[in-house]
């Protein structure tokens, strides 16, 4: 077959084979007790924020009470929300990370 003569095109479009995976907020929720500091370590050390980052984000908790912190895959929001809760836990406050789908 000359190289110009091409089979021909049978299927114009496939659909993709791989599907964008559904987001999840981390959500920051306030609380009376967790020393401000505190909040902003937590925030630099699990969701890799600079200090001024953090800073913004406790602030919005504060003020607002609750903030989203970041958008992750379920698996990775729900291991870095529990990490940051728990890190709360072992110094006695009740410092909450909350996961929720994005719409
Ligand atoms: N409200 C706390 C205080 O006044 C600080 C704080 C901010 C706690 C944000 C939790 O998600 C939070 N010490």
């Amino acid at each position: 077959m000359p190289e110009s003569v091409t089979a021909p095109q049978t299927k114009t479009k496939t659909k993709p084979k791989v599907e964008r995976p559904k987001l999840y907020k981390v959500i920051l929720v306030n609380d009376d007790f967790t020393p401000r500091e505190f909040v902003v370590r937590v925030l630099k050390a699990e969701f890799r924020m600079s200090e001024d980052q953090a800073a913004k984000v406790m602030m919005t908790a504060h003020q607002r009470g609750v903030c989203v912190v970041a958008v992750f895959t379920r698996d990775v929001a729900e291991t870095k929300a529990t990490r940051a809760t728990d890190a709360g836990r072992a110094k006695g406050y009740p410092l909450l990370f909350t996961t929720e789908p994005e719409e």
